[in-house]
């Protein structure tokens, strides 16, 4: 009998030990502005994803990931930070720097032994980033076409190519020098599918001959939601025909933009050949109305679609590069992108609003062992629980004044309580005219209390209002649902410490 107990202990032990010694490691991809509605794995039929559905089919697919802020750098500060913007300190793109002094998760994982590194699209400021072994970021937005990168010592270096698989290049070689003895996070950030849509030269195109269907909210008249009324973010008045959809009378033109101005000669010529030959068929067309925005429609969606085609060749191959390097077995692989994005729903492009196409953002992971392959994850998770979640998955401490919620237990079966409500709360107030706000979702429900540019209450009853075009707020009916809701939003905004929403909370509007 202690014979078998000794055996016992000592199989225990190596497990354990093994375990402690062998920490998973880390890659998480964060693209920029892709939307779930784009994703076959989502179901989407619009285009083929095979290397976001190959994660999801090999790992889990969330079909209720949030935002805590939908825009590109507060999102990621809060991917890093582990908390809120008014925490974390980074509230928008326009007036804010990223603060490295912070207990970010990935200083967390250099103190728990591993090497930790961020290639491409960072978009968090001017500082010195921390917390990174190795940093090779574009500057600010980062370009399409033969873009800088910046790295250790701020050097900054400009390289010919195309930016998606140039961030892929860099990554691969990265991995392939890295220090093998050690446990890895590596951070790929890419610009891909961010404004104004260039896709690679081969992938020019690639939608010609196909036609998009309008989404059933393309003509919202925002009847009932000030808010949506005046923002500045649609396809009919918002998007330009040169600058966004590439029309332009002649290359003099063109090349005011400084993205097409920085290709080569070469790259210039195929580019500038596939769109003029749209804008001589357009012009004998002679569109006006809603027959030239639905056009615009369908120039978005061709361009949106074949930049994401690279996006996600990119995305398979470096799995395809861990599977190789028998790297699979004990990698986490998480994609996703920073937030969500409109492909004409509500006539828009863009995000920032809490409705749900940028509100919610697509996400996969693959964590063998762990995770079963096929595995649907319906509950609600947020972009705030990433950093907490990774830190427990490598054994490493989890910060006091983390706000996220490790979804870890969840993967694993363990004891998890599920998030009921998600908070939300949006700063920006310049470009694209869309008015700060914040506010509540339940599984039946959200509450939205805009400010600054608009003051107004919006109230949506998910259920029976999926698209989130009729705002009941200030119904009879709902007064009961609303006096809740209220209350749940106040129980919120004091769990997550976010003062200037309490005070707007009981202010009043006219
Ligand atoms: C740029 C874009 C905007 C976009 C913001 C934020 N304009 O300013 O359309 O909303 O970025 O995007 S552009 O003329 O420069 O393309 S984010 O992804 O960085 O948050
Ligand atoms: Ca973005």
């Amino acid at each position: 009998m202690k014979k078998y107990l000794l055996l016992f202990t000592i199989i225990i032990s190596v497990q354990l030990f093994g375990q402690q010694n062998n920490p998973p490691n880390i890659v998480v991809i964060i693209s920029d502005d892709h939307a779930f509605q784009t994703i076959s794995a989502y179901g989407s039929t619009m285009t083929q994803t095979p290397g976001i559905d190959r994660l999801a089919k090999e790992g889990a697919l969330f079909t209720n990931a949030y935002v805590t802020n939908s825009i590109c750098g507060p999102s990621r500060a809060t991917f890093l930070s582990g908390k809120y913007s008014h925490l974390n300190g980074f509230r928008d793109n326009e007036n804010s720097n990223f603060n490295f002094n912070q207990n970010i998760f990935v200083k967390q994982l250099q103190k728990a032994g591993y090497q930790t590194a961020w290639i491409g699209k960072m978009h968090l400021g001017d500082n010195i980033p921390q917390g990174l072994d190795y940093y090779n970021i574009l500057p600010d937005q980062g370009h399409y076409y033969n873009p800088d990168f910046i790295g250790s010592g701020n050097k900054r270096t400009h390289h010919e190519g195309y930016v998606t698989n140039i961030i892929s290049d860099f990554s691969e070689q990265w991995l392939d020098n890295r220090n093998k003895q050690k446990p890895f996070c590596l951070i790929i950030g890419h610009k891909a599918t961010h404004r104004i849509w260039m896709p690679d030269l081969p992938d020019l195109g690639m939608f010609e001959t196909k036609t998009f269907p309008l989404p059933s909210t393309f003509y919202d008249d925002y009847k009932t939601r000030k808010a949506a009324q005046v923002q500045d973010m649609s396809i009919a008045k918002t998007m330009l025909m040169g600058y966004d959809l590439k029309m332009f009378d002649n290359m003099q033109e063109a090349d005011k933009i400084g993205a097409i101005k920085r290709m080569s000669p070469e790259q210039k010529m195929v580019f500038m050949d596939y769109y003029n030959n749209i804008h001589k068929e357009l012009k004998e067309k002679n569109l006006n109305g809603n027959a030239l925005t639905e056009w615009k429609y369908q120039r978005y969606m061709r361009d949106y679609l074949a930049t994401a085609a690279s996006l996600d060749r990119n995305i398979d191959r470096i799995v395809t590069y861990l599977d190789k390097n028998n790297l699979a077995n004990n990698t986490i692989v998480i994609y996703m992108s920073d937030q969500g994005f409109y492909m004409g729903e509500h006539g828009w492009f863009d995000k920032r609003f809490m409705y749900e196409e940028s509100f919610r953002t697509p996400m996969v992971m693959r964590f063998p062992g762990v995770i079963k392959p096929g595995t649907k994850i319906n509950d609600f998770i947020m972009n705030v629980d990433i950093a907490p979640t990774l830190l427990q998955a490598a054994n490493a401490t989890i910060p006091q004044d983390y706000q996220g919620q490790s979804f870890l237990p969840l993967l694993k079966h363990e004891k998890y309580t599920p998030k009921k409500e998600l908070y939300y709360h949006y700063y920006e107030n310049g470009e694209h005219s869309v008015s700060p706000h914040f506010g509540i979702k339940t599984e039946r429900y959200k509450l939205i209390r805009f400010y600054k540019r608009i003051e107004s209450w919006e109230l949506f009853d998910m259920k029976k209002d999926p698209d989130e075009l009729n705002n009941i707020y200030g119904s009879k009916k709902m007064k009961k649902v609303t006096k809740k809701l209220k209350q749940q939003l106040l129980d919120l905004i004091e769990k997550y410490k976010d003062e200037e929403a309490k005070k707007l909370f009981y202010e009043p509007i006219n």
